[in-house]
This record gives structure tokens, C-alpha cells and sequence, in this order.
């Protein structure tokens, strides 16, 4: 096992990390830019180093930076948390080249992910089921371009290869504004990605987010840890996570899961990842995957009783996995609401100083967060603040856990969106279960008209 871990983050994940080589034995360095000097994370690691700067281009996304300081410290792995360089498949190349293990997949399985057209090419080959479209890259062609469409049906979606994630992409109802939306598309993803290669998918109207959460170590073994459900989210922004996903049958749930595993088997997956898929009409249809540890891993690991991260670790020192699949018991029922230091009606980023902070707790809660009383927000970095994480043995009881949890929870001294999940915990379609992507949108914007009114 390592002796010591460089944590390549800031803000709740680089505590999450930093609690799991804890409890492994394992020494941590913490690195932060000069505005996290205060933060919680660089208290409790057992060394930290400033790497630069408020701005993230000069600090966590500061990759000479870091390599020095992870040589300075003596460290042997770099964790990557989630966001900044965690999918960067050149930062990855750069650690292992400099003599450090990357906790994450190999550099070159970050990059055929990171390129969304190799990504479903080598996930459908795997066996994988993936939307209907173009099957690789749009040609250059119009008149190849509308027969492929006429082929896939309207309404389609075309997307760059260099996006993911919500960026990128376009919706076309009609052959008339095909090849604009083409052109269109195109010019953007050469402008955002350097990539100015598309591809073409049926777009589905009101699908859910059901993503499945995978582990595979160098040895040739991988498992799925069941599904999360994503759908309640606003502007490609989660809002709440949950596991299991309401309503899906289990028997369709092991089969996705075992075609996940048996993909990460094909292409010798190392780590810790997260098939993203849309799932419409009793269906999965792949869409794109997540080679780093996600925001929401804490609902799959209160229903699986399996610690993510710390498998991460071991994966990464090369441990076989110590379970198999049949191992793996899926108990309860999980609900994540993130935090966020934002006006809960307008949305707008509301950092600052809490000068009154008092988290809940009681049976079946977890609260995962760096923030502590009298702790600045900087304004340089995402909003959110931490996960309130609910557990039940039903989804009934986790969501009445959650409504408690949320009336003990006191904010002081900036907005949050507490008051938002507040009225979700109690909104009939949520508490019904199976939303679509699109559901807190449109209630977002009804309550609008409302308020007009
Ligand atoms: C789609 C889609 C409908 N049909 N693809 C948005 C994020 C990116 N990961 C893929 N996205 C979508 N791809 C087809 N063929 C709808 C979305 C989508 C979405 C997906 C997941 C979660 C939230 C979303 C919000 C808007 C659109």
C-alpha cells in the first residue's frame, strides 16, 4: 500500500479523500491555491503545499505545480478527486511519467473516453446498448448527412465528440435546419474543443438519467455497484441523486450492470467509473463515461456498504478486488441533496462568510462537506458546499430522513438552496419517483408564471 497520497483537489471530495487514506494508514498531502489557505482540507492533511494562485488555471489546474509539489513531499499517488484534472488524459501521462501512480484509469482509457465518438464506438463493440445514430463521425457529405438522418428518424441530436456533459450539442426537428445545425454545431465544437468533429443520435424527449457505477482492478476483474439515479437536475447541473432508481426493474438493472462489467473487462478498465446512460420506455441507451470518482458515489456506497474511494486507493496500489459481484448486496434505499451557496429561487452563486453553520444527524444521515463556522466562500470556484445524504430502509423512510435532516440544518450569513430541496422533499412527483430530466425545469418555470401572475 502507499505511504503517502498528494490529493489533487479542494473543497468537500479532497476531505472525502483525505478520510480515506486515513483510514488506510496512509500519510496525505494536501495542495491549494492561496484563497483555500484557511480551508478545512489543508488543516487535517498531514502536509500541504501552495501551488499557486486563486484563479484554478494557476493552481488545481496547474499540472508542473503539482508534480513538483507531489515530488517535494516524497508522495507516491496522486489522487484526482472529481472535476479540474481528473479526466485529463495528458495530466494522467505526466504523473505516471514522472514516477507517481494516477488513482484513475490508464491515461490512454481517460482519452478514448474524453473523445465521446471513440467512447460509444468502443462501448457498442463491448456489447454495451448505446443510442441509435451515425455510428462514428458525421462525414463531411450533405447528402450523406440527411441520409443518415432520414435512417435515424427526427428529431436528432447532433453532438460534438469534444463535449460532454451538456456542452455541444443541438436538436434538429426537421431536414430543413439539418445541415445548418450541422455547420452550426461544428463551429462551435472547433471553437470550445479544438475538435470539430460531430455525430448524430435519435434524440430521446423525455428520458431519465440512470448511470451505473462500476469498479475493475489490473487483474482482470470488474463489478457493478447498481445505479444512481441523476434525473433532477437544471441546466446540467445534479441536484438530488438517489439509489436505487425508482421504479426500474431489478432484473433490468443486473443486465445493464453486467454488460458494464463485462466492458470494463474488454477494454481492461482500472478503477473506479460511471457508464452514463438515458434510460426511456424500459430501456438503457449508453451515452457517454466518467473515468473519475462522481459527486454522488456516497448513495451508492450507504446501499452497497462498499467505500468507493478507498477502493480507488487499493485498485491503484494494484490490490485484486477483495469481493465479487455476488458479494455485493444492494440494502435500503439512498437520497443525496447537494448544497449549494446559491439564491435558491434566482440560481446566482452566493459566496461569502457562514457565520452560523450546524449540520443534522440521527440514524441513516450523512453529511459530506469542508465548510465549518466562520468559513469564508471564495467566490472562485463552484458553489457547491457540501451533500446532505440520506439512508433508509425504504425510499419512504430516506425521504422523511431527509426532510428532518434539512429543518436541522442552519446556514448562516449566505443563501443556499436548503429551501429548494425542502419543497422537493415534499413535491408529489418527486415522492412519487421516475421524474424525467426535464421535470424540475418545468416546475421551475411554472412556479415562475406563477409569481408573474
Ligand atoms: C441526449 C438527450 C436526448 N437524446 N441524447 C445532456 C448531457 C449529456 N451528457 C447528454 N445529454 C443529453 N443527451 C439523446 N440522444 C438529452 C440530454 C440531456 C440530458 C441528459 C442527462 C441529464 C440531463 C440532461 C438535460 C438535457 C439534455
Amino acid at each position: 500500500m502507499f505511504e503517502k497520497i498528494l490529493i489533487a483537489n479542494r473543497g468537500e471530495i479532497a476531505l472525502r479523500v483525505l478520510r480515506a487514506c486515513r483510514e488506510l494508514g496512509i500519510r496525505t498531502v494536501a495542495v491549494h491555491s492561496v484563497a483555500d489557505t484557511e480551508a478545512k482540507y489543508v488543516k487535517l492533511a498531514d502536509e500541504s503545499v501552495c501551488i499557486g494562485p486563486a484563479a484554478s488555471a494557476q493552481s488545481y489546474l496547474n499540472v508542473p505545480a503539482i508534480i513538483s509539489a507531489a515530488e517535494v513531499t516524497d508522495a507516491e499517488a496522486i489522487h484526482p478527486g472529481y472535476g479540474f484534472l481528473s479526466e485529463n488524459a495528458d495530466f494522467a501521462e505526466r504523473v505516471e511519467q514522472s514516477g507517481f501512480a494516477f488513482i484513475g484509469p490508464r491515461a490512454e482509457t481517460i482519452r478514448l473516453m474524453g473523445d465521446k465518438v471513440s467512447a460509444k464506438d468502443a462501448m457498442k463493440a463491448a456489447g454495451v446498448p448505446c443510442v441509435p445514430g451515425s455510428d462514428g463521425a458525421l462525414p463531411e457529405e450533405p447528402k450523406e448527412i440527411v441520409k443518415i438522418a432520414r435512417a435515424v428518424g427526427y428529431p436528432v441530436i447532433i453532438k460534438a465528440a469534444g463535449g460532454g456533459g451538456g456542452r455541444g450539442m443541438r436538436v434538429v426537428h426537421t431536414e430543413a435546419a439539418l445541415l445548418n445545425a450541422v455547420q452550426t454545431t461544428r463551429a462551435e465544437a472547433q471553437a470550445a474543443f479544438g475538435n470539430p468533429v460531430v455525430y448524430m443520435e435519435k434524440f430521446l424527449e423525455n428520458p431519465r438519467h440512470v448511470e451505473i457505477q462500476v469498479l475493475a482492478d489490473e487483474h482482470g476483474n470488474a463489478v457493478y455497484l447498481g445505479e444512481r439515479d441523476c434525473s433532477m437536475q437544471r441546466r446540467h447541473q445534479k441536484v438530488i441523486e438517489e439509489a436505487p432508481a425508482p421504479g426500474i426493474d431489478r432484473k433490468a438493472i443486473a443486465k445493464v450492470g453486467e454488460r458494464c462489467a463485462e466492458a470494463c473487462r474488454k477494454i481492461g478498465y482500472r478503477g473506479a467509473g460511471t457508464f452514463e446512460f438515458l434510460y426511456e420506455n424500459g430501456e438503457f441507451y449508453f451515452i457517454e463515461m466518467n473515468t473519475r470518482v462522481q459527486v454522488e458515489h456516497p448513495v451508492t456506497e450507504l446501499i452497497t456498504g462498499i467505500d468507493i474511494v478507498q477502493a480507488q486507493i487499493r485498485i491503484a496500489a494494484n490490490e485484486k478486488l477483495w469481493f465479487g459481484q455476488k458479494d455485493i448486496v444492494f440494502r435500503g434505499h439512498s437520497i443525496e441533496c447537494r448544497i449549494n451557496a446559491e439564491d435558491p429561487f434566482k440560481f446566482t452563486p452566493c459566496p461569502g462568510k457562514i457565520t452560523n453553520w450546524h449540520t443534522p444527524g440521527g440514524p441513516g444521515i450523512r453529511v459530506d462537506s469542508h465548510v465549518y463556522n466562520g468559513y469564508t466562500i471564495p467566490p472562485h470556484y463552484d458553489s457547491m458546499i457540501g451533500k446532505l445524504i440520506a439512508y433508509g430502509d425504504t425510499r419512504e423512510q430516506a425521504i422523511r430522513r431527509m426532510r428532518i435532516a434539512l429543518s436541522e440544518m442552519v446556514v448562516e450569513g449566505i443563501k443556499t438552496n436548503v429551501p429548494l430541496h425542502q419543497e422537493l422533499m415534499l413535491d408529489a412527483r418527486f415522492i412519487e419517483g421516475g421524474t424525467s430530466i426535464h421535470y424540475l425545469e418545468h416546475k421551475l418555470a411554472d412556479r415562475n408564471e406563477v409569481k408573474k401572475s
